[in-house]
C-alpha cells in the first residue's frame, strides 16, 4: 500500500515486511573467562562473531532469528577454575546473511567487506582475551559493534524509466519474472529481477535484468519513490532507458502528486538522464545506454517513434561537461548557471511493444551485444563508443527491419484483438 505525502514522496506501508535492502544489528564478541591467580590458571577467549555468506537467506530471515533484537553475541571464555586450570575457549557464533551485501561498520561508516559468493565470510566482532598473568587474571569484554548490511542487487541490466513506462510489462516479455504490472504509478515498490535465457545456436547464456520502481523528477532528492533505489542502477553493466511512446502523463487523483507534471517523451528522457546524473555523475559517463521505447503496439504507434527520432535528432539530450560537473561537487554553494552541457547520446534506439512482442527479439539480441562490447572494451583498454563503432555493422543488423518479422507481429498483434 503506497501513500503519497505532501512533500511528492512516496510512503510504503508495511514495506519492511514485504522488502528489505539494508539492515543493522548489533553484534558482540563473547568475553574472556578469568584466570586462577593460586594457579596460574588461564581463562578462555571470548568467541568471535561471523558472518557467513549463504544462498538463499535473505535479510528477513536474519531479521527474523532469535538473537536479533538482544543482539548477537558469540559464547563467552569459561573461568579458570581448580578442575579445569585451563579454560575453555567460547563457541563462534556464524550469522548467515545473503550472498551480495556490503558489511558496514556503522559508528565509522566503514566499508569492512563484500561478501559475493556463498561461505564468503567476514569476522565482525573479536571475542575478549582471557584472564592470564599479563591482565590481573581478568578477562577482557568481546568487542561491540553495530553493522549494517546493504544488500546489493547485481544484475547485468537495469530499467530506469518513469512510473508507468512498462518496465515491468517489458520485464515479463524478456524473462520469466511475473512482476506486478498495473495502470497506476509506482506499481513496483520494489526492484524485480528476471533473467533473459538465449537459446539460439545452443548457447545458454543468461543476463539478469532489474526492474526498479519509476523515478520522477527530483528521484535524485528522494521524491517519488527517492533515491534508495537509484544504488541499484550504480551497480549494474548496461542501462535502458524504458520511455512510453506518449511520454508521462499525470492523470490526477490519488495515485498522482499534483506537482509530478506530465510530460513528452523527448522531457521524459531529459528528466531521467539529469536525475540520474544528479545522484552520479560517473554513472551516465561510464555505462553503455540503450532508448528503449515502448507501447509501439500498432503502425500508429510507430509512426509516432519515427517522429519522436526526427524529434530526438534535432532537440539533443545533454549533461553537464565533466568539467561544469566536477564544479558543481567542488563547491556545492556556487550558483554559477549550468550552462556548459554537452551532449549525451544513447548507444542504441529501439522501439517496442512489449504487448504485441515487437522488436523484442532484437531488443534481447542487441542487450547480449553491447554487454559483451563493454567487456571487450574493458579486457582490451579501449573506449567502449570506439568497439561499438567498429562493430558498427554487426549491431545494426539488429535494427534492419525485416519485413516478414515486421508482418509477423501486426498479425499477431492483430489476432490479439
Ligand atoms: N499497449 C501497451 N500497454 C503497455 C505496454 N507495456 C506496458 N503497458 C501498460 O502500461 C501500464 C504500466 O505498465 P507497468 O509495466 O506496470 O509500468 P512500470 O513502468 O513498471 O510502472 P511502475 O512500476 O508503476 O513504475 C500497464 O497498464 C501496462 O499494461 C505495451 O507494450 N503496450
Ligand atoms: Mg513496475
Amino acid at each position: 500500500m503506497t501513500t503519497i505525502l505532501p512533500s511528492g514522496r512516496v510512503f510504503i506501508r508495511n514495506k519492511h515486511k514485504s522488502f528489505l535492502d539494508t539492515l543493522r544489528f548489533q553484534v558482540c564478541g563473547g568475553s574472556g573467562g578469568n584466570g586462577l591467580p593460586k594457579h596460574d590458571g588461564l581463562g578462555g577467549n571470548g568467541g568471535n562473531v561471523y558472518l557467513v555468506a549463504k544462498n538463499g537467506v535473505t535479510l528477513n530471515t536474519v531479521r527474523q532469528s532469535k538473537q536479533y533484537r538482544s543482539g548477537f553475541r558469540a559464547q563467552d571464555g569459561q573461568h579458570s577454575s581448580n578442575l579445569s586450570i585451563i579454560g575453555a575457549n567460547g563457541k563462534d557464533l556464524q550469522i548467515e546473511v545473503p550472498t551480495g551485501v556490503t558489511v558496514i561498520a556503522d559508528a565509522f561508516k566503514r566499508k569492512l567487506a563484500d561478501l559475493n559468493k556463498n561461505n564468503d565470510q567476514v569476522a565482525v566482532a573479536i571475542g575478549g582475551r582471557g584472564g592470564d598473568r599479563t591482565n590481573a587474571f581478568c578477562g577482557s569484554p568481546g568487542q561491540r559493534m553495530m553493522i549494517k548490511l546493504d544488500l546489493k542487487m547485481i544484475a547485468d541490466v537495469g530499467l530506469v524509466g518513469f512510473p508507468n513506462a512498462g518496465k515491468s510489462t517489458l520485464l515479463r516479455a524478456l524473462s520469466r519474472a511475473s512482476p506486478k504490472i498495473a495502470s497506476y504509478p509506482f506499481t513496483t515498490i520494489k526492484p524485480n529481477l528476471g533473467v533473459i535465457e538465449y537459446h539460439f545456436n545452443c548457447d545458454f547464456r543468461q543476463i539478469s535484468v532489474a526492474d526498479l520502481p519509476g523515478l520522477i523528477d527530483g528521484a535524485h532528492r528522494n521524491i517519488g519513490l527517492g533515491h534508495s533505489f537509484l544504488k541499484h542502477i550504480v551497480r549494474t553493466k548496461l542501462l535502458l532507458f524504458v520511455v512510453d511512446i506518449d511520454g508521462f502523463r499525470n492523470a490526477g487523483g490519488v495515485e498522482y502528486h499534483e506537482t509530478w507534471s506530465s510530460k513528452e517523451p523527448v522531457q521524459v528522457i531529459q528528466s531521467l538522464v539529469n536525475e540520474l546524473d544528479l545522484y552520479d555523475s560517473s554513472i551516465l559517463r561510464t555505462k553503455p545506454s540503450m532508448l528503449v521505447v515502448t507501447k509501439l503496439d500498432n503502425t500508429n504507434k510507430r509512426r509516432q517513434f519515427e517522429e519522436l527520432m526526427d524529434e530526438l535528432r534535432k532537440a539533443t539530450i545533454t549533461i553537464p561537461s565533466m568539467e561544469e560537473a566536477r564544479k558543481e561537487q567542488s563547491s556545492a554553494d556556487e550558483n554559477a548557471p549550468n550552462s556548459d552541457r554537452v551532449n549525451f547520446e544513447f548507444d542504441r534506439v529501439v522501439g517496442v511493444s512489449s504487448v504485441t512482442k515487437f522488436n523484442i527479439d532484437r531488443l534481447k539480441g542487441l542487450i547480449r551485444r553491447l554487454i559483451d562490447i563493454d567487456a571487450e572494451s574493458k579486457l582490451q583498454h579501449v573506449s567502449f563508443k570506439q568497439l561499438l563503432e567498429k562493430n558498427k555493422d554487426d549491431l545494426d543488423l539488429f535494427l534492419d527491419d525485416d519485413e516478414e518479422d515486421k508482418e509477423n507481429h501486426l498479425q499477431q498483434s492483430g489476432s490479439s484483438h
